[in-house]
């Protein structure tokens, strides 16, 4: 008889195969969720985007070197490919054109393909240009396809910086009046899409999605859950905001404001684990200047 199937474990056999690189026990358990019909949204969130926040963290303390990440990084790719079919069915009437791409200079490709994904579940088309991308190739897949949205992805701090001149590019071709700019990528925050002139910022592709959704004219309704996600995700933002700055008394002060949303996210639900890690890293933050 086949043991029984038990969610908790499962997920956390799966967490750490993406932590440790382990892609068959990776693609297995998320096999096993599949089967066992847990929602390839909860896969994901649950099991495969916390791990990527652990390998994140490990790498920016260096424990892990990018031939760890990139393991890690290809167990999550090989999970992925088996949610993909379900995060993408959908019998639905086209929303809208989304292009998206990550940017000139940037190689990361994991946030950007999950909200491929995401986009083409709620019903959109999706042109995905990959990676590496200059202005030109967005404008050249939008005039060709009729997008109304090009979706710009950076992960890197350095080439976030490329978001204004694909911006201009679009008003340079014309395209300003129907084609929306989105903006996404760990580095990126709400504060810099709206100084590049983007039309808007997710924070993660349930958030890109939504914000889609609303550019395209949907009314869009929050859930507990996803108020609870979206208060974490800005407490993540203004902490790495804060941690740019230069003054410690400002570094201080704005870290401690992010602690009060972290705090409020925690109330309202938001991901034990993830909230515990961002205070702990707060914590060493505030610690520094003391
Ligand atoms: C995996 C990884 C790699 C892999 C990439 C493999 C791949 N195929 O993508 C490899 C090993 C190749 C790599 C290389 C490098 N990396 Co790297 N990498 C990471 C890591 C650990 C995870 C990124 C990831 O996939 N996260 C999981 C996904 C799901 O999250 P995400 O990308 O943020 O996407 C979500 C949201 O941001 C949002 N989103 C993303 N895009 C968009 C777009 C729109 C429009 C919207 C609405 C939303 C949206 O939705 C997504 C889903 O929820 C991060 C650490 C981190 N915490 O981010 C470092 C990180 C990004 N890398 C970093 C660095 C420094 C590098 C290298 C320079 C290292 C080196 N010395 O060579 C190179 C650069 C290569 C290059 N030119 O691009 C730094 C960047 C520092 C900085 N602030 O600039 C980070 C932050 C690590 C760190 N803490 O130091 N990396």
């Amino acid at each position: 008889m086949a043991a029984e199937f038990d969610f908790a474990s499962t997920v956390q056999i799966l967490h750490e195969a993406i932590i440790g690189g382990d892609a068959p026990t990776a693609v297995s358990s998320v096999q096993d969720c599949i089967d066992n019909e847990i929602d390839a949204k909860v896969i994901v969130n649950d099991g495969m985007l916390p791990a990527m926040d652990v390998v994140g963290e490990r790498f920016r303390r260096n424990e892990y070197y990018v031939h760890e990440v990139l393991v890690s990084a290809r167990a999550m790719k090989m999970g992925m490919a088996l949610v993909q079919p379900l995060l993408a069915a959908t019998g639905a009437e086209p929303l809208g054109t989304v292009v998206i791409g990550t940017v000139r200079g940037d190689l990361h490709d994991i946030g950007k393909n999950l909200l491929g994904m995401m986009l083409e579940g709620a019903g959109f088309v999706v042109y995905d240009l990959g990676i590496d991308c200059d202005a030109q190739s967005y404008i050249d897949k939008a005039i060709e396809t009729d997008a109304n949205i090009i979706g710009l992805s950076a992960l890197l701090t350095t080439t976030m910086i490329y978001f204004p001149t694909v911006v201009q590019a679009v008003k340079d071709a014309g395209l300003g009046d129907k084609v929306s700019v989105i903006v996404g990528g760990a580095p990126v925050t709400q504060d810099w899409a709206n100084e590049v002139g983007a039309h808007g910022y997710g924070a993660d592709a349930a958030a890109g999605v939504a914000l889609a959704k609303r550019l395209m004219g949907v009314e869009v309704q929050e859930t507990p859950e996803e108020a609870a996600r979206r208060l974490l995700l800005e407490a993540r933002d203004l902490f790495e905001v804060a941690i740019r700055r230069e003054s410690p008394q400002q570094i201080t002060e704005e870290t401690e404001a992010a602690r009060g949303v972290a705090l409020e996210a925690r109330d309202m639900g938001a991901d034990d684990a993830a909230i515990q890690r961002l205070l702990e890293a707060m914590d060493r933050e505030v610690a520094r200047y003391q």
